[in-house]
This record gives C-alpha cells, structure tokens and sequence, in this order.
C-alpha cells in the first residue's frame, strides 16, 4: 500500500527536473568542475559574471503546466556548493551574484501559483564547502592537487552546515512537496549523514513532504529505515519491470531523464530526444506504476533551451488530448500488447496503439467485456468487431483501425471501458 502522503505524487506521474547554477555559464553540464578539475577560483568567475536576466520563472512554470507537468524540482544546490537561496549559512550564494536575489523563492511562488506542486533538489555532495569529507576523491574537482590532499575538514561541521541548509528550505519557503537528495555512494551512506535524525528535524518541519530515497536506506526491506524514502530514483533509465520490494510489493519510483546527454545546460549537446520518445517514455512509466520527472538546463541568461521548450510544447498538445490515460493512471492487468502499452485506471483501460500493423488490434482476452470504446483525443465511437476471419480467436476483441477514420498520431490511445474491472 502506499503511504498516504505519497498518493498525489503517485498520481500526478509526470514532472519537470530543473538543473541550474554556475555551470550554465561554462555551458559544458554540471559536472565540468569535476571533469576539468577546476579550483574553486578558476570556477570563482562564473560566479562574479552570474546574472541570468531572462529569468522569469513564471515562464518556466507555464511552461511545464503546458506541457501537462504536475510538480517540479529544482537544484538548490548542486555537487558544486551553489546555493540558488538565500541562505544565512554561506556566502556562496546567488543573492552575492549580480543575479542579487533568491532564485529559488521565485521558482517556488512561480510554480506554485501555476497550481503545480514544488520540489527541491538538494546535493549532500559539496565540492565547496572546506569540511565536506574528502573519500570521494575520485571525483572531487581538487583530486590532484597537492595541497588538498592533505586538507582535511571536520565532517561535524560540514553535517551540522547541510543540516541547517535542509531546515533553512524547508522553514522559509512554506509548503515543500518533495526533498530530492543527491548523491550518497560507496560506504558513505545513511547515518553517516546523520539521515534519522535529519528526516525527523524534516518531518517535524513538513510533515506530509515526500522524500527520495538517495540518503542511502533500503525501501525495499521488509522494515526500511527511516531515512530510506518514499520512493526509488532510477536515473537515465526506465525499470524493465517496474519495482518491488523484497515481499514483492510494488514500490513508487520516480525515473528522471534528460532531454538530451546532460543536466545542467550544454550548448554543443543537441542530441535530443524527439517528442514521440518523451510521450512513449512516460507512457511506459505509468504503464509500470512510476513517474517521469523529464530535466531542462535553462541557459546563463535563465531560459529554457528552445529545442526543450519546443519539445515540451508537442508533449502538451498529446497531453491535453490524451492527459485522462496518464494521470491517475497505473498498470493494467492484461499482459503488455504487441502493439503498444496499456494503462489503466479503474475499469478504464487505455490502450496507446504505436503500431498498427497490418490487420485489426487485438485486445486478449477482452471479448465481451468491453461496454464501450472510444478515441481518447476526440471522444469518437470506436466500434469493436469481431472480424470475420478472427474465429480462432473467441477470447479476443478487435478493432479495425483500416475503416475507421483514426489519426495517425505519434501516440493514439482508445479509451476501454470495461463492463466490470
Ligand atoms: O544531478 C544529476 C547528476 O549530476 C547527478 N544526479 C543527477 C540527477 C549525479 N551525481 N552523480 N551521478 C549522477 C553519478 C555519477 C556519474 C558519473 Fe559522470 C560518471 C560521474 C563521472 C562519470 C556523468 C558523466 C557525470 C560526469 C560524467
């Protein structure tokens, strides 16, 4: 079952991932101090130049509404240290940027008053901060350096520092929907970070906030620890069979995916993924019980790349024609269909047809049982036949996509409703 404070997360499916800090203005993604292996004054002129004067986040939260996104994260701080907020407990913030004010509060005002549900991205990763520990040389920006080696911070006060960047988020800003935490690897998991006690200090602060599980617990134990999350956080990659824990029981899960190679903005990659593979995409997700939280890396000057933009505005056409298969939605009970996927919510099934083929679609095993049909997009009849040369086939009912005048779009969806589900 899942938990109570969770179910709007569940059902609201889709989401938008926003990556943004400095590396906007070195425009090579977010890792390029890590990858480069910059100090933290060769990355300090990103931050004197910071100003991103095209900012306007109620743009952004238009256009995530548009393209039919229910809720939204944002990095407050990522594997760099920047803070986006206006946080007491650093300098290294963007209210000390020409930018000169709480980016991550507008954001919040911004989507909130769009009606979508706001998230926070926060790194327990900090190449900034002198105390953040130093095992994680082999990606720490510094790994080379002489003088670091022999740095060594005190680990107490690095935690004491994150712990009161996750309060000061989760105090100042009203209602936040989901804390999204990255990175916590190799030995370096779980109470280390103090993670009980940090998710009792955020509990007693939100309540009801929904909280990814990349602290380091184990969701799917039979008694997860308290820090282990509320749902499971696949990254570039879609689960082949959903996900379950050790009793078998389906698990939320949340897979978040770039639109093209990169989180952060990246000016040379333009390998970006089509329309029809982000609706497919999300499709499959709900088709398998989880969420598509789909990323953009707004640019130096604070826009959404036009290629994302575009994207995300194809992605809300299909979504407000074909939304009712997606929300709310979850797996169907049928196995999943030669030509496409089905979702299902209630005794409605959905039945996203990518591939026509050469004769009439096939639902197994639904002959008899479907009351009525109908295209999603435009509510038109869609007849189910038995065709004449479908006699070995008793079980099954059928349409013929050949007589009927169905568009031919990247995604079509025929609403089953069935007589009892
Ligand atoms: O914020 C995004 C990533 O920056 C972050 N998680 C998502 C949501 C992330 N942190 N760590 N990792 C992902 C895993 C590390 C991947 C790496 Fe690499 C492979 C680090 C070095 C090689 C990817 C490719 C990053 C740089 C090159």
């Amino acid at each position: 079952m899942t938990a109570s404070h969770v179910r709007w997360f569940m059902n609201d499916r889709f989401g938008m991932f926003v990556h943004w800090g400095l590396y906007a203005i070195p425009a090579r993604g977010e890792w390029v101090r890590s990858l480069e292996k910059m100090s933290v004054a060769e990355y300090q002129p990103f931050f004197e130049e910071f100003n991103p004067v095209k900012y306007d986040a109620k743009k952004w939260a238009r256009t995530a509404k548009e393209a039919g996104m229910k809720y939204a994260v944002m990095t407050a701080k990522h594997h760099d240290g920047f803070c986006l907020f206006d946080s007491k407990l650093t300098d290294y913030k963007a209210t000390n940027t020409p930018a000169g004010r709480d980016l991550i509060r507008e954001y919040i005002e911004a989507f909130r008053e769009e009606g979508l549900r706001v998230g926070l991205y926060y790194s327990i990763i900090d190449w900034h901060h002198q105390d953040y520990p130093h095992f994680g040389d082999k990606i720490h920006p510094m790994r080379d350096n002489e003088s670091y080696r022999d740095h060594r911070g005190e680990f107490e006060r690095y935690l004491t520092y994150m712990h009161g960047q996750v309060k000061e988020l989760l105090t100042n800003y009203g209602t936040i929907d989901v804390m999204w935490f990255d990175f916590s690897y190799d030995d370096m998991i779980g109470e280390k970070w103090k993670s009980s006690e940090l998710v009792r200090m955020m509990r007693s602060i939100q309540p009801d906030i929904v909280i990814d599980n990349r602290l380091g617990g184990n969701m799917k134990a039979s008694e997860p620890e308290i820090y282990a999350g509320d749902f499971m956080s696949p990254e570039q990659l879609l689960p082949p069979e959903g996900v379950v824990n050790e009793a078998g029981e389906p698990l939320s899960w949340e897979s978040c995916i770039t639109l093209n190679d990169h989180w952060g903005y990246c000016a040379s990659d333009t390998n970006y993924k089509s329309p029809q593979t982000v609706i497919r995409g999300l499709v499959e997700c709900v088709s398998k019980g989880g969420n598509l939280l789909l990323n953009v890396g707004p640019n130096a000057k604070g826009e959404i790349p036009r290629q994302s933009v575009d994207i995300l505005n194809e992605v809300g056409k299909w979504m407000d024609a074909n939304g009712a298969s997606v929300y709310g939605c979850g797996p169907c009970k049928l196995a999943k269909p030669e030509w496409g996927r089905y979702t299902q919510r209630g005794n409605l099934i959905y039945a996203h047809i990518y591939d026509r083929g050469m004769g009439p679609i096939n639902f197994r095993g639904l002959q008899g049982k479907i009351k009525r049909a109908r295209l999603l997009a435009d509510g038109s009849e869609i007849k189910v036949e038995t065709p004449w040369n479908a006699w070995e086939y008793p079980e099954d009912a059928f349409i013929s996509f050949s007589s009927a005048s169905l568009p031919d779009e990247i995604n079509t969806v025929v609403e089953l409703e069935l007589s009892e589900e």
